[in-house]
C-alpha cells in the first residue's frame, strides 16, 4: 500500500526527529504510541467550544428561515448542508463528497376506500385514524392501488412467511388481493413475499390473540416497499379469510389507495483527511437532519456542530509541521435523513457493501464514532455500552466497540468526570455500521429519559454543586420539540464531550496498530462474518420506530 509506506515514513521521520530527547532506545511500534506524550495531545485543547456555539447559532438561523426545522426534504435540510460544505471548504483542506440518494416523499392523498363482495353481498369498510374505530388503516410507504373492478382474494395459508406458504394459496395470489394474518416474521418480510408473487394489493390483519389485537394497527412497510398494502382489524380480516378458503363462495374486493410516493434527492456529504491510509478509516457522524417538529439544535445540531469544529480543528493540526500525522484516514460524515429511520447512513453503509473501490470498501472501514445529541439541558455523560450491543450484532464488531466504551470512559475518570452507560441500541447512525461487523463507539447527553436522584447527587457532587441538574426531569425536555432552540443546549455539558471526543480520535487515530486493537481475532472473526447479515440494523423498520415488528 502506497499511501501507508509513506506515511509510515513519515511517523518514523518524526519519531526518529524526537529521539534526541528522548531515550535512545531501539525503535518500535510502542514508542511511535509514546511519542503521544511528547508532542501530540493537542486536539481536545486546540477545539473550542465557542466554535461549536457559532455553529449552533446559524444552523438556529436556518431553520429559523424555514419553518422552524432542518427536516429532510425541506429548504432548511438543502441550507443545512450548503452551510456544511462552505464551511469544510473554507476552512480544511479535506477532500469533501456529496452523494445523493433518494427519499421517498409518502404522504396519503385521501382516505383509502375498501369493501368486499362475498356471493353477491357488498360490504363496505371503515377507515379512520382513530384506530378504535377503523375496520382498516393505511400502511406508510404502500403504493396506490386503484382496484374498482371485483378482483378476488385469496388468503395466504399460515402466516405468509415463506415460499410454501405463497405458494399453496389457493387461488394462486399472483395479480389478485392476497390476506395474510399477522405473526411470525416481519411485517416486511411478508410485504417483500407479496412483492415476489406480484399481488395487486396486500392486507394485513391483525391476529386477535389478545384484546389489544382487534384493531387495525400503523406501520411502516420502509422506503424500499414496492406493493400496496392495508392493515385489517382482526374481525374484518378474520371473516374475509373464512370466505376465501370457502371454495363454494365466490369472494372479491375492491380498494383505493391514492399516495405520493415522489422521490427527493438527499445528501450525505463527507470529508476527508488527504493523509492517512484509505484503507483504513475512522469515521466520524453525525445527522444533519431535525425532525419536522423543530429546529434540532440539541437533537442533532450539536452532533453536526460538534463534527464540523473536529473538522476544521484536525485540517489545521494536520497542517502544523510539528503534529503527527495519523495512520489513518479519518473521514467526518454529516448525514441525511436519520429521523426518517437512519436513512443516510444506511445507505452509505449499503454502497459501501457493493463497491470495489479502493478507501470506499465496508471492510476499509476500522470504526464509527457517533455524535449524538451532546449539550442535553439536564444532561448525563453518557457513553455508548458496547457491551449491550444488538443482539444481531455480528461478532467482529464487539471487541472494538467495548474498547471505545472504555476509551471513553477512562477519559471521565480520567477528568474526574461523572459518566453513565447509555444503551447501544443500534437506533442512531452507528446501527449500519456496526449491522455491517464495523465496531462502533460514542457520546449521547440524553433524550427523553428522566435523570435520578442518584445521577444528580453523583453530578452534584463530582462537578460541584448546582451542576448537577435536576432529578425527575427529562435529560432534554425539548426533545423533538419546537423548544430544541440554541438556548436549550447546556454549553457546559457540550464543551465536555467535544473534548473526550477530540481526545478519542487522537487516541486511536495514535495506535500503531487499531486494526489489531480493535479486531483482536479478526481472521476467527471473519469466518462468523459468512453468517447472514441483518439487512438492517435492528429486525425491522417498525422495531426502529417502536411499533410492533411484527
Ligand atoms: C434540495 O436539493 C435537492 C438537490 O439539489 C433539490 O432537488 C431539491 O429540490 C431541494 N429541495 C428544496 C426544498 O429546495
Ligand atoms: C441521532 C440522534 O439524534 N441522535 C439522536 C439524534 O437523533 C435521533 C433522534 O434523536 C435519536 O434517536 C438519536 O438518539
Ligand atoms: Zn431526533
Amino acid at each position: 500500500m502506497m499511501i501507508r509506506t509513506i506515511l509510515f515514513i513519515g511517523i518514523l521521520l518524526t519519531f526518529v526527529s524526537l529521539i534526541p530527547r528522548v531515550t535512545g532506545m531501539t525503535i518500535n511500534k510502542d514508542q511511535i504510541v509514546n511519542s503521544k506524550q511528547l508532542s501530540n495531545v493537542r486536539y481536545a485543547s486546540e477545539i473550542y467550544i465557542d466554535d461549536v456555539m457559532k455553529h449552533l447559532d446559524e444552523l438556529q438561523n436556518i431553520a429559523t428561515a424555514s419553518n422552524g426545522n432542518r427536516a429532510a426534504k425541506t429548504i432548511g435540510f438543502n441550507q443545512t448542508l450548503d452551510y456544511i460544505t462552505n464551511y469544510l471548504s473554507s476552512n480544511t483542506n479535506f477532500k469533501i463528497t456529496q452523494t445523493f440518494f433518494n427519499l421517498r416523499n409518502f404522504q396519503l392523498l385521501r382516505n383509502p376506500t375498501f369493501s368486499s363482495t362475498i356471493d353477491g353481498i357488498v360490504k363496505t369498510y371503515t377507515y379512520s385514524t382513530t384506530l378504535s374505530l377503523a375496520d382498516f388503516y393505511h400502511v406508510q410507504y404502500s403504493t396506490s392501488a386503484n382496484i374498482n373492478n371485483n378482483v378476488l382474494l385469496t388468503a395466504i395459508p399460515n402466516l405468509g412467511c415463506s415460499d410454501a406458504d405463497w405458494l399453496a394459496a389457493r387461488p394462486s395470489p399472483t395479480g389478485i388481493v392476497a390476506l395474510v394474518k399477522r405473526g411470525d416474521c416481519s411485517f416486511e418480510e411478508k410485504a417483500i413475499l407479496a412483492t415476489k408473487y406480484n399481488v395487486a394489493t396486500l392486507l394485513i390483519y391483525n391476529d386477535g390473540t389478545t384484546s389489544g389485537n382487534m384493531q387495525p394497527i400503523y406501520i411502516n412497510l420502509g422506503q424500499n416497499n414496492r406493493v400496496p398494502a392495508l392493515f385489517l382489524s382482526y374481525n374484518v380480516g378474520q371473516s374475509l379469510a373464512i370466505a376465501a378458503n370457502d371454495p363454494s363462495k365466490v369472494t372479491t374486493v375492491r380498494l383505493t389507495i391514492v399516495t405520493d410516493n415522489a422521490l427527493n434527492p438527499v445528501g450525505n456529504i463527507c470529508a476527508d483527511t488527504l493523509t492517512g491510509d484509505p484503507t483504513q478509516t475512522i469515521i466520524i457522524g453525525s445527522h444533519s437532519d431535525s425532525v419536522t417538529a423543530g429546529p434540532g439544535i440539541n437533537d442533532n445540531g450539536s452532533g453536526t456542530a460538534t463534527n464540523l469544529a473536529l473538522a476544521a480543528t484536525l485540517s489545521r493540526l494536520l497542517q502544523t509541521s510539528d503534529y503527527v500525522p495519523y495512520k489513518y484516514r479519518i473521514r467526518f460524515c454529516w448525514w441525511g435523513a436519520e429521523e426518517l429511520g437512519l436513512l443516510g447512513a444506511n445507505f452509505h453503509v449499503s454502497e459501501a457493501k457493493k463497491s470495489t473501490v479502493v478507501g470506499e470498501r465496508i471492510n476499509d472501514y476500522l470504526v464509527n464514532i457517533n455524535l449524538d445529541m451532546l449539550g442535553s439541558p439536564n444532561f448525563i455523560f453518557g457513553i455508548y455500552n458496547g457491551a449491550t450491543a444488538p443482539t444481531n450484532t455480528p461478532a467482529a464488531a464487539k471487541p472494538g466497540s467495548n474498547k471505545m466504551t472504555t476509551l471513553f470512559k477512562d477519559w471521565f475518570i480520567a477528568k474526574n468526570f461523572p459518566w453513565d452507560y447509555t444503551k447501544f441500541d443500534g437506533r442512531s447512525d452507528y446501527g449500519p455500521f456496526l449491522a455491517a461487523g464495523i465496531c462502533a463507539g460514542g457520546l449521547f447527553s440524553g433524550a427523553d429519559g428522566l435523570k435520578t436522584v442518584e445521577q444528580r447527587n453523583r453530578y452534584d457532587a463530582m462537578l460541584g454543586a448546582g451542576l448537577g441538574g435536576t432529578s425527575g426531569i427529562r435529560q432534554d425536555k425539548c426533545y423533538h420539540l419546537s423548544c430544541d432552540r440554541t438556548t436549550n443546549i447546556n454549553k457546559f455539558a457540550l464543551d465536555k464531550m467535544v473534548q473526550a471526543t477530540a481526545d478519542a480520535i487522537e487516541s486511536i487515530g495514535q495506535q500503531p496498530d487499531l486494526e489489531s486493537w480493535l479486531y483482536p481475532t479478526r481472521e476467527i472473526q471473519e469466518l462468523s462474518k459468512q453468517t447472514p447479515q441483518p439487512k438492517f440494523a435492528y429486525n425491522s423498520i417498525n422495531e426502529y420506530f417502536g411499533l410492533p415488528y411484527n
